[in-house]
């Protein structure tokens, strides 16, 4: 019997892949490669379902023999390794961005003696269209919560965007850039307390309550699907931070970021003339366990923010502070600083990852931003937050216009600095 060899993401199953899956079974034995969580994310959003829960829906469906992890978004090295008779494709991989991939896989299966079976793509259905329908209905806050420690699993760094409205929200959800290693786009969402009380024309000293910071969440919640982190400030005392666990966790939201500062909390990335004092060790560890002890799902996430950098501390007290944070339960460690050169931040990544592989590690580059992504994944970076780009982005660009419109005593010489009005009617869907 041949072997017959398709790869499979398996999240949304309709008709055009039943009708594939028979189309190969007429050939020889069905094997399936199941592409991996990590394999979809180099070049799509992370599926709905894990890859366990796929891999329960497509072994059972008619006509497959066997299923494979395919680990890689590329077919090549499954074919090397399980060399089939034949692989089956849809032929809409004819053009477009999956042509190159079907000239390799086509001298491939030549050199191994394989063929390459090519079925009519089925008329009106395919999987990206379904995606994009689902993406529409949005998510449920059980699958968004999780998503981030998915994220985890499998991006070196997660990369994280952020929002303070429903606008904002939409940018980072369905923004993408295709690259040579596959497309990007933000992986997740900032809630910021500094661009929240900003847009709201207020300081960033916790002077936005936690009613009206989720408020505004909700535009973002509705239009977006993908995680999102919580600046939680200093999380206020326990027994109020043990409510705003479930209130977040209620809602979807993967993590909260909380800082170890007391006394009135200022933004840190103030000049040296603010002082900040910092939590006592123990309080803020009791902080934590509390916050720990009152979430209700598994996987909400609670990460320790230490300050000591930005409180002229020494690397050596945010480690102290990082371990005894760790010991009582957080789910990761974020270090933020303000110094321009990033050495203290790489000096305690470098010490910290010595001491804990596995603790996901949290970094805000907004003063030593000369670093790529790839470069703070080198240092040990779990995640990398861009904490107020899109706000600090859109002041100057209304400042701009509104200038003009004062100087001109018109709006025509800013028409080109503005988003054409049909643009903007046809942004949000539904608006017709
Ligand atoms: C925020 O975005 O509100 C933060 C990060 O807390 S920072 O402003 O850099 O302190
Ligand atoms: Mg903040």
């Amino acid at each position: 019997m041949k072997t017959i060899y398709l790869g499979l993401r398996g999240d949304i199953i309709h008709p055009g892949i039943i009708n594939i899956i028979k189309e190969a079974a007429k050939h020889g034995d069905v094997l399936i490669g199941l592409l991996t969580d990590s394999a979809i994310a180099s070049h799509k959003r992370l599926p709905y379902l894990t890859w366990g829960q796929r891999l329960e829906v497509v072994e059972n469906i008619k006509g497959v023999s066997r299923v494979v992890p395919q680990e890689e978004w590329s077919y090549i090295p499954n074919l090397k390794k399980y060399r089939p008779d034949a692989i089956i494709h849809g032929d809409d991989w004819n053009t477009g961005p999956l042509s190159k991939e079907r000239e390799d896989v086509i001298a491939l299966m030549h050199e191994m003696g394989g063929e390459v079976i090519e079925v009519p793509y089925t008329k009106g259905i395919n999987s990206s269209a379904l995606h994009e329908a689902m993406r529409s209905l949005g998510t449920t806050p059980d699958i968004r919560l999780k998503s981030l420690r998915r994220l985890i699993e499998i991006k070196k760094p997660v990369r994280i965007m952020e929002a303070h409205s429903g606008l904002s929200g939409l940018i980072i959800e369905n923004l993408e850039v295709e690259k040579k290693d596959g497309l990007h786009g933000f992986d997740g969402i900032w809630s910021s307390s500094l661009t929240d009380s900003t847009s709201k024309g207020k300081p960033d000293i916790e002077a936005v309550d936690l009613t009206t910071r989720l408020q505004d969440l909700t535009n973002i919640l509705e239009c977006t699907t993908k995680p999102i982190i919580f600046d939680g400030d200093t999380g206020g005392k326990p027994e109020h931070f043990v409510f705003t666990v479930r209130t977040l966790e209620r809602n979807g939201i993967s993590a909260v970021i909380i800082e170890d500062k007391v006394g009135l909390k200022k933004n840190s990335l103030f000049g040296s003339e603010v002082t900040q004092e910092l939590a006592p060790i123990p309080d803020f560890c009791e902080k934590l366990s509390a916050g720990k002890r009152a979430q209700v799902t598994r996987e909400f996430m609670i990460i320790a923010r230490l300050e000591s950098l930005i409180a002229d501390m020494p690397v050596s007290d945010a480690l102290e502070r990082a371990r005894a944070y760790v010991a009582a339960g957080a789910d990761g460690i974020m270090i933020h600083s303000k110094e321009k050169s990033g050495s203290d931040i790489q000096d305690f990544c470098a010490k910290f990852r010595a001491e804990y592989r596995g603790v996901p590690l949290v970094l805000v580059p907004t003063t030593y931003n000369h670093f790529t992504e790839k470069e703070l994944a080198g240092w040990g970076a779990t995640i990398v937050i861009y904490a107020n780009h899109m706000l600090r982005a859109s002041y100057p660009a209304m400042l701009n216009a509104a200038k003009i419109i004062l100087e001109r005593e018109r709006s025509l010489e800013a028409d080109n600095l503005c988003m054409p009005i049909k643009e903007i009617l046809e942004l949000i869907p539904g608006g017709k």
